[in-house]
């Protein structure tokens, strides 16, 4: 397998993992874990012919850390979508976190505040190059916010940790993003 079916088999893993386990027959336990096994089982039926050796070298080789491979199970770091909620242990943050987004958004953003929009959680960047590629996905002029989050947290904000990196907060208020 090469460098492009291994991008390839990473988003089909996401999409199973984060968005529609159902679909593939999987079901995620709460915090998001599937038997390996199961999901070597569950990419067959798609059509898609992956030892769990192949699908450790995805993980392994990837550049974004988006999956944790433990004990025989697997699961998404982040951005999940399902219905039930992917439980998280809340952690202190730092002073602030980043988010990167475009300048169409940033009215309805200082209006509403970060929403986790299709997701469950907001994600947010460790620091502002980060932020940057994440709000560079979207098509339009970049915005990097700064959250204050040690202050968010100290009202009851939640914040969450990622191995990956990333970070994952409830809505956060306009009044602790700074643009
Ligand atoms: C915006 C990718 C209007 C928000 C990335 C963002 C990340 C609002 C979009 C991870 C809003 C949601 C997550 C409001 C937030 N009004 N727009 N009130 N509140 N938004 O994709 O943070 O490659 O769900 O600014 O790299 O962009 O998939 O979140 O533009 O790490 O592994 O609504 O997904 O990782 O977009 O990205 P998303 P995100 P992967």
């Amino acid at each position: 397998m090469n460098k492009i079916d291994f991008i390839q088999l990473s988003k089909t893993v996401s999409h199973a993992l984060r968005h529609e386990p159902q679909s593939y027959n999987l079901n995620l336990d709460n915090q998001g874990w599937v038997l390996l096994s199961d999901l070597v089982i569950a990419l067959k039926s798609k059509g898609i012919q992956i030892d769990e050796f192949g699908i450790n070298k995805m993980v392994e080789l990837s550049e974004k850390k988006r999956h944790q491979i433990l004990n025989g199970k697997i699961r998404a770091y982040y951005g999940h979508s399902v219905k039930d909620k992917i439980l998280k242990h809340p952690v202190v943050p730092p002073e602030f976190l980043y988010h990167g987004t475009v300048q169409n958004s940033l009215s309805d953003i200082l209006e509403k505040g970060l929403l986790p929009m299709d997701r469950q959680y907001v994600h947010l960047s460790i620091d502002r190059r980060t932020a940057e590629m994440v709000g560079s996905r979207r098509k339009g002029d970049l915005v990097i916010l700064t959250i204050r989050a040690k202050e968010a947290f100290l009202n009851n904000i939640r914040f969450y940790k990622e191995e990956s990196g990333i970070w994952l907060s409830g809505p956060i208020p306009s009044k602790y993003i700074v643009e």
